[in-house]
């Protein structure tokens, strides 16, 4: 694979590691630990993996050195830093001893139940030290959560003499990693099962996981594209700039990129759900603003809009929870019908309240909500363009108003969605070094003999000698959520919460920004330079461990 100077360069970066990952390790026990919510059924649903302590390592005086082969999985979107999670690993099982074997499992969970796989070897590894992408050995979202999966997943766990799996992945794919460790735990086969939380999106976050990798880089790459745009647009001043992020369910991007470059406006779906705003409610907000700049002579701004926002739209959210339950009851027949036919027989189907607001609907996006889940059955919000649908909807109020009078200038828009750009940046130093101290945990929790945890990192705004490495059992993070109509035990997702500090501090100020013009632009990633630049966490993480 032929690199850029740039590539070269940063291919000899060595990841930092935490005090008591530095050489040998020992393990300091906590308490037994409960599940955050229905204690009773997650500990039926889980009787071998439930209340385990949460573990940390420490700096020891014996290393560990048993033999162990470890498969690793990389699952559900691409985040930055992947690479260094599976380099963190490789290289410490080598440390334990030379002899063990890292095995990557190809195209995401599907590679362990197809046996599609390939040794991860030194020179493999070397290659892509510090880079971003999942491209070492791919991705997929795959579900791993049937018994025949894990009996197949077997075959080739015992072929390649396996102690442990690494399942890097969102919510889901560590629900179904604490799925199969239990399942494996129960038969008493002696396969370990280990999480490490990643997701671009910061909504697998809680207690005990400060944030989960790729968030910082992909943060501070989209801030990167909206400060040049906002840069652009105060050197122009004549476009309003629509920015949809991703983000699938939570505001975490959208909030972080307005809290590093200030926009005019920014939504953020949790207030939209708590406030219970309606979609013309919205609309109306953002044609205010645009009516008092255009008063002020500024015929121009920047409009933040989450990914998920239209699910959170709370008419809008119950018309969904309805689609997600009739899909997948009548998922077979629906399916093979026509568009016009899907869209009568939704309508057929549907409550009155939930049917009048589906009419409503732009056809496009009506359209998005009706197709298929994505296999976690999640809607593909990605795909719905929310931000054309809000700057039409403000143009068409804006023209209403001008009709009664009202001068709202003129109103030109440029429509953006960052997420694609982001997921496989090259990590920034913040997640280089957190993704590899992961990895790292992650061989330790296995010689350690764990399974059923995630691996996990704290303490990450103090220095990275200062950070603190360990486990939690996965179960600990649990509660039971209603998903494809079905009571499940899941991850609880971390939602933007309107009384956390970064929430607030975007509250304090965004009246201003929205009047005034506030830009801040916040350039690349720097990898070298001082720490102060290069060594930043994101706002979001800074203000929540303040
Ligand atoms: P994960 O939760 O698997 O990390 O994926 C997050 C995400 O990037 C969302 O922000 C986005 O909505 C979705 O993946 C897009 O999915 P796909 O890559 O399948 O298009």
């Amino acid at each position: 694979m032929k690199k850029s100077r740039l590539q070269r360069e940063r291919a000899e970066y060595r990841p930092k590691l935490p005090k008591g990952l530095q050489g040998a390790v020992k393990v300091k026990e906590g308490e037994p630990t409960q599940s955050v919510g229905d204690q009773e059924e997650i500990k039926k649903l889980f009787p071998n993996t439930y209340g385990m302590p949460l573990v940390e390592f420490v700096p020891g005086d014996k290393a560990n050195s048993g033999k162990m082969n470890v498969g690793v999985i990389l699952s559900g979107g691409q985040a930055p830093g992947g690479h260094n999670v599976i380099c963190g690993l490789f290289d410490a099982i080598k440390r334990l001893n030379p002899d063990n074997r890292l095995y990557g499992f190809l195209m995401g969970p599907g590679g362990l139940v197809d046996h599609d796989y390939k040794e991860l070897t030194a020179d493999i590894i070397d290659e892509y030290r510090n880079t971003g992408g999942f491209d070492m050995i791919g991705s997929g979202r795959t579900k791993l959560e049937k018994e025949e999966q894990f009996e197949k997943g077997l075959e080739v766990i015992r072929q390649l003499d396996i102690k442990a799996i690494v399942i890097i992945g969102g919510d889901d794919s560590n629900t179904n990693a604490c799925v199969l460790a239990e399942y494996y735990a129960a038969k008493n086969y002696g396969v370990q099962v280990i999480g490490c939380p990643k997701t671009i999106d910061g909504d697998l976050k809680n207690d005990q996981i400060e944030t989960s990798f790729g968030f910082d880089t992909a943060t501070k790459t989209y801030g990167e594209l909206i400060g040049n745009i906002e840069r652009d647009c105060n050197s122009a001043r004549k476009y309003w700039h629509f920015v949809k992020l991703m983000g699938r369910s939570a505001s975490h991007i959208a909030l972080e990129c307005a809290l590093q470059c200030q926009p005019n406006i920014c939504i953020i779906s949790e207030e939209v759900e708590a406030k219970d705003m309606t979609l013309n409610q919205i609309i109306e907000q953002v044609a205010s603003a645009v009516a008092y700049r255009a008063e002020q002579g500024k015929n121009f701004g920047v409009v933040l809009i989450p990914e998920g926002l239209i699910e959170f739209i709370p008419a809008i959210g119950r018309l969904i929870d309805e689609l997600n339950d009739l899909l997948a009851a009548h998922g077979a027949e629906y399916k093979d019908l026509e568009a016009d036919a899907q869209r009568e027989y939704i309508l057929a189907h549907l409550s009155a309240a939930n049917a009048e607001t589906f009419a409503t609907l732009p056809e496009g996006v009506a359209r998005q909500l009706s197709l298929e889940r994505d296999p976690h059955g999640n809607v593909q919000v990605s795909l719905i363009e929310t931000e054309k649908l809000v700057s039409d909807m403000v143009e068409a109020k804006l023209a209403e108003w001008a009709k009664e009078g009202k001068y709202v200038g003129k109103f030109a828009a440029i429509h953006h969605f960052f997420g694609y750009e982001g997921r496989c940046a090259a990590p920034s130093n913040f997640d280089a070094d957190y993704c590899y101290a992961l990895g790292t945990s992650a061989a330790q929790l296995i010689a350690n003999g764990k399974t059923g945890y995630m691996a996990v990192v704290k303490n990450t705004t103090a220095t990275t000698d200062e950070w603190k490495a360990g486990g939690v059992p996965i179960t600990m993070m649990m509660n039971m959520e209603r998903r494809n109509g079905e009571m499940k035990p899941v991850i609880r997702k971390a939602l933007v919460e309107l009384d956390g500090k970064p929430f607030k501090k975007f509250v304090e100020k965004r009246d201003e920004w929205a009047k005034e013009t506030c830009f801040v632009y916040p350039g690349p990633i720097q990898y070298w330079g001082p720490s102060s630049v290069c060594d930043r966490t994101t706002r979001t993480l800074a203000l929540e461990q303040e």
